[in-house]
């Protein structure tokens, strides 16, 4: 392995990097989006939480910023075929986005199947255009019925999702062979059922702890369902080089110590990683979620639940994950201090940064994918990664930046052998509703100009990572 590094290393350094750095024919070079913030509340959108949340306006204000809502978002629901033409263009071979439960189920076990065959439209068209849709369940919207049956808090919770997912893989299984259960899971516990600050707003340790326990259980049942229908690993896996079968996109940060000399620093970042990071899917692999929480901080306590046996029976439904998705876009530097909640203040490093303050640290790429290749031994992809810049001044020098170190962790680096990365998806591939922060952040290669028909431009950074994928071919 050294010897092999040791040559990579030296053609890299004489600039005869080997062109075909991972299967070039196979690998997944796409963008993505999700359904809520790009395609408008068309034909069902109001049966959703979000669309309540958006709508509600407590004393006269609005949860969202600037008032926003995603009503009409870009308009993707009609303008799908234009904007994967443009992907196209791009020389991307895939897009990742998500369908909308709300719109799919407006009332239980009541699906839609006007809904349907416009989705089925969509993932035709992204087809007949040589792109490879990854579809993603859950990305953070909900039908409004769900929450009324107590949402993830119930039991009944797992088997309801199931039930969704059944209907989306019996009607899209022959256009898709790449399923993402949940986006950001941990986030949205923390967000949604943690701190409340978005649906269903929930607040509380034990609703976090719960909520987590019930979809790493819908994980695993829908997982194995994928896996009955479409055949499980090793063909998920991909034994032709072709990339198929179930993962989650994790929000996977850095996370180092603020003070690398101060142990209390490093035992806190440590910690923080664990919990945000690696413990839910530690918990998804291992079939028991466990989260343990420092001692002696009063009403706060640890975590620690088999999951169900029977939710992923050993054959044939494979293993619990095909691939993990790393979702990768800054680093924080965690301090310890006596006062704050659980004992950690999060801090934002100096330096480079987007518009909304994140950090740009891209060297974090190849650490968080080394960390997750070590930790699960399972293929990886990167489901997203990118910069809010309305400028377009630095998501080039970004996408660039990240990209090689995405290659040294292809190839292999001084930081160690060559690693299993599957694709990279730039979020996002159009500027779209950034959740609460509304249209102010511009995340898209594809600027949307909303004061003008929602006009698609693709910006420079389009065609500069369109030569990025092209130099790589
Ligand atoms: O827009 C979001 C996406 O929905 C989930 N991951 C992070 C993106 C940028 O904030």
């Amino acid at each position: 392995m050294r010897y092999f590094n040791l040559i990579v290393l030296s053609l890299v350094a004489f600039g005869m990097a080997p062109k075909s750095f991972a299967n070039p024919k196979t690998f997944l070079w796409g963008a993505a989006l999700s359904a809520h913030q790009t395609e408008g509340a068309f034909e069902g959108g109001e049966n959703g939480d979000w669309w309540e949340y958006e709508h509600s306006h407590e004393n006269g204000v609005s949860p969202i910023a600037g008032g926003d809502t995603a009503d009409f978002a870009v308009d993707h629901w009609h303008r799908y075929s234009e904007d994967y033409e443009i992907a196209q263009k791009l020389g991307l071979n895939t897009l990742r986005t998500s369908v909308a439960w709300e719109k799919i189920e407006p009332s239980p076990h009541v699906f839609s199947s006007q809904v349907m065959a416009h989705y089925r439209a969509q993932f035709q068209r992204m087809r007949e255009l040589g792109i490879r849709p990854m579809i993603t369940l859950h990305h953070f919207t909900h039908p409004r019925w769900f929450h009324q049956r107590g949402g993830w808090l119930s039991p009944e919770s797992p088997e309801l999702f199931l039930e969704y997912a059944q209907y989306v893989v019996k009607n899209l299984g022959d256009l898709c062979d790449l399923w993402i259960t949940f986006n950001e899971p941990m986030l949205f516990v923390i967000m949604g059922y943690l701190k409340g600050e978005i649906p269903p707003g929930e607040t509380g340790l034990d609703s976090a702890y719960e909520a987590a326990y019930q979809i790493a259980r819908a994980h695993r049942k829908v997982a194995a369902m994928i896996h009955e229908v479409q055949g499980a690993s090793p063909k998920a896996k991909g034994e032709d080089g072709v990339l198929r079968g179930v993962g989650l996109a994790n929000a996977l940060p850095i996370y180092d110590p603020y003070n690398p000399r101060n142990l209390r620093d490093v035992e806190a970042a440590v910690k923080v990683a664990d919990l945000s990071n690696w413990a839910f899917l530690k918990g998804i692999q291992a079939g028991r979620l466990k989260f343990d929480l420092p001692e002696g901080i009063p009403g706060v306590h640890g975590f620690d639940r088999v999951l169900p046996a029977e939710d992923l029976p050993p054959w044939p439904t494979g293993p619990a994950m095909d691939w993990i998705g790393v979702n990768y876009y800054t680093r924080y530097l965690i301090r310890y201090n006596e006062q704050s909640l659980l004992k950690v203040e999060w801090v934002t490093p100096p330096g480079p940064h987007g518009d909304n303050g994140w950090a740009i640290y891209p060297a974090g790429l190849e650490r968080i994918l080394r960390e997750s290749a070590a930790r699960f031994g399972l293929p990886l992809v990167v489901t997203e990664n990118g910069l809010a810049d309305a400028q377009d001044s630095r998501r080039l020098g970004f996408l660039k930046e990240h990209l090689r170190f995405m290659d040294s962790a292809i190839l292999g680096s001084n930081l160690g052998g060559p690693l299993d990365v599957r694709g990279y998806y730039h979020w996002s591939l159009m500027d779209n509703f950034e959740w609460l922060h509304g249209y102010q952040y511009r995340f898209g290669l594809v600027e949307v100009q909303y004061e003008k028909g929602l006009r698609r431009v693709p910006r420079p950074s389009a065609e500069g990572y369109r030569a990025e994928i092209h130099g790589r071919k």
